[in-house]
């Protein structure tokens, strides 16, 4: 009797459900979470309100790597007891960041191989339904690593380059190709350390061996295993993605946007890309494009076909297509709310499960794509790169059927964005440099001149922790008012691009010096440089600041900060390694896996910055995150001896007009 009535005040427990305004500050998911509540759907921001999260766990204090356990330390006395194999806090943490690493690295460098794969099959001949689009960028690539290019068919560059590429992924032994684009003393330090990585295959299992129970008991030696791994994902996997794509597809440049929800169209078959692979995108193109399938679209009644981005998929593809973007990570399940969409296409990599509930309960076709994420409940078409638009006519099929039997009222947020984004570091180059001179030069010579105080990039996911965008927004508005040029990837640039901020007229919001560079130029303050997977171009960005001289031997010496301050994923945890180990300092938000006041937390926080990487940094308040990321600025314009340089010229335009006038 007593547990029927503790059950039944379970059944009736009413969930806690929190101002919309209080979890984002994106109007259209706050009007659709609204609107979830009332259909009685439940998203991912209610999940969370009523999941709190495990303190343990947060602190990775906590071990289930065998069956003696698992084992809970104790955060507020971490040194106080060891797991039952003896393993201390700082082992335990270690080895379950080392594991974050390895998973979030992996993600990355299957993703790369899986475009290497394609690239081989297009030259074999035996994938006709994609070409080399930009041998220009295959020339330079294969320049990059020693491949010789003089005289020679692009189709025998590309044999080499796939040869070498392969390498990446491979190799045993000996340095991986893309090694030879890190400065000098970079590479020279990694050497030092023993960090140089072989093949991303060969790193990532020696880092799953290394965290099993009973081998690697050092929380040093861990360490520099997981530096290793994620830098054969920068410099390795993510990076051959990156290049392997911008030659199949095109390198971006820029181009004007329309984000946001509005941009799905009551009177036509919406059609959503959601995931991370380009190749999907590609060719879903090519089907809405189909004359015999817009005919059916207009047969079923509809105006036309609307394909629509999310995500890293999206990102990719209006930078390459302009084809208009609906929102990032934390808005995929609640632009199905709108009722609007009519089919949502996945492939891999940040593809809630909560989608398959959403979308049944307003007919929307959630279709999974690839072989590695099958999803319960919903429809799996497989696609093949050798027959790419059997997958998606079949989607644009099921799209036009499910818009024939709409049967429930459409609700779609009036909002609609425009951001220009595309700036590969082709193109950075390009736009400071021009045509006949293209080059770092100007940038460099701007951040020692001080008109431009460094550059942060700032990335990653959105997360229902916090509230969604509100920490990117802030913080990169912070940073552009003190001259901090933004550079983007991931969710991050939608979050800047709803917020205006990724336009040339938002100069006006940036200091003095940066302002009038963005104005002399005609570029953004804030430059979105693609997906998650190109946080590579970040790191060739930061090589060539380095190469073209006047700031310092080493990524080390730059003055410029990352960070991912809503971050949610295993890579993003991967990408931070990476660029700490490149170099650079580097602040995550949310939590952090770690217990502070430990050996381990010293060690990422303090001492890898004293071995010649950069260091991580945690807050969660943007304005103390802006603080702490030009503090580091300042200090390595410091160490530069050019902090002088930018007081002189810390003047406002109408102060240059007086001076000019005088
Ligand atoms: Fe516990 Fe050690 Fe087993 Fe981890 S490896 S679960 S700390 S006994
Ligand atoms: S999709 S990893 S939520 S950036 Fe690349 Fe966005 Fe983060 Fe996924």
């Amino acid at each position: 009797m007593e547990e029927e009535k503790v059950v039944s005040k379970k059944v009736i427990a009413k969930k806690k459900e929190i101002d919309p305004n209080d979890l984002t500050i994106c109007d259209a998911t706050a009007q659709m979470i609204i609107k979830a509540r009332k259909d009685g759907v439940e998203t991912a921001f209610d999940r969370a309100a009523n999941m709190k999260a495990c303190p343990i766990g947060a602190d990775s204090a906590c071990c289930k790597h065998c069956a003696m356990g698992p084992c809970r330390l104790n955060a507020k006395d971490p040194y106080g007891k060891v797991g039952v194999c003896g393993a201390t806090i700082d082992t335990i943490m270690a080895r379950n960041f080392a594991r974050m690493v390895a998973a979030g690295g992996a993600a990355h460098t299957d993703h790369g191989m899986g475009m290497l794969d394609l690239f081989r099959e297009v030259l074999n001949g035996n994938i006709k339904d994609y070409t080399i689009k930009n041998p220009q960028k295959l020339i330079e690539v294969a320049q990059s690593i020693g491949i010789e290019t003089e005289d020679r068919e692009i189709k025998d560059i590309a044999m080499d380059l796939y040869k070498e590429l392969e390498r990446t992924y491979t190799q045993v032994d000996g340095e991986i190709p893309f090694a030879q684009r890190v400065p000098e003393k970079t590479l020279e330090t990694w050497r030092k350390l023993g960090i140089v990585p072989r093949g991303a295959m060969r790193e990532i299992m020696e880092l799953m061996h290394r965290s099993h129970m009973g081998v690697d008991q050092h929380y040093e030696n861990i360490t520099k295993q997981c530096s290793r791994t994620a830098l054969a994902d920068g410099w390795g996997g993510s990076m051959v993605a990156t290049e392997i794509s911008d030659i199949l597809f095109g390198t971006p440049s820029p181009v004007a946007v329309e984000v946001n929800m509005g941009v799905l169209k009551e009177d036509q078959v919406n059609i959503i890309i959601h995931g991370h692979e380009p190749n999907l995108f590609e060719s879903i193109v090519e089907s809405v494009n189909e004359p015999t399938l817009i005919q059916a679209a207009k047969d079923a009644g509809a105006k036309g076909i609307n394909l629509v981005g999310m995500c890293c998929s999206g990102l990719e593809m209006f930078v390459r297509h302009g084809i208009p973007h609906a929102g990032n990570f934390m808005s995929t399940e609640a632009v199905l709310v709108t009722g609007a969409v009519d089919a949502m296409g996945v492939d891999v990599q940040c593809i809630k499960q909560g989608l398959v509930k959403v979308a049944d309960c307003y007919g929307t076709k959630l279709i999974t794509t690839n072989p590695r994420c099958h999803i319960e409940g919903a429809t799996h078409i497989e696609f093949h790169e050798h027959d790419p638009k059997a997958c998606t006519d079949e989607i644009v099929i099921q799209a036009i059927g499910r818009f024939k039997n709409r049967n429930m009222p459409i609700e779609i947020p009036k909002i609609v964005n425009t951001g220009v984004h595309g700036f590969s570091h082709e193109y950075i180059n390009y736009m400071l440099g021009g045509t006949f001179r293209a080059s770092y030069t100007p940038l460099n010579d701007n951040i020692i001149n001080g008109r431009i105080r460094g550059v942060a990039g700032v990335v990653g996911c959105t997360n229902p922790r916090m509230k969604q965008d509100w920490v990117h927004v802030e913080l990169v508005k912070e940073l552009i008012k003190n001259d901090v040029l933004v550079v983007q990837t991931g969710c991050s640039q939608i979050a800047l691009a709803k917020a205006g901020l990724t336009t040339p007229e938002a100069a006006h919001l940036a200091g003095p010096g940066l302002k009038e560079v963005c104005e002399t130029v005609g570029m953004p303050p804030v430059l979105g440089c693609g997906a998650c997977v190109d946080n590579s171009r970040i790191l060739i960005a930061c090589a060539e600041m380095v190469k073209t001289g006047g700031l310092g031997d080493s990524i080390a010496d730059l003055p410029v900060a990352g960070c991912a301050p809503e971050y949610m994923s295993e890579k993003a945890i991967c990408i931070g390694q990476y660029f700490v180990a490149s170099g650079v300092y580097t602040v995550f938000g949310v939590t952090f896996p770690i217990v502070e006041g430990t050996k381990f937390h010293k060690h990422l926080f303090e001492e890898l910055e004293q071995l010649g990487c950069g260091k991580w940094g945690f807050a969660t308040d943007p304005y103390e995150i802006a603080r702490m990321m030009i503090a580091h600025i300042d200090k390595k314009r410091k160490a530069l001896g050019i902090d002088k340089a930018r007081e002189r010229t810390l003047v406002d335009m109408a102060d240059r007009r007086a001076m000019d006038a005088a």
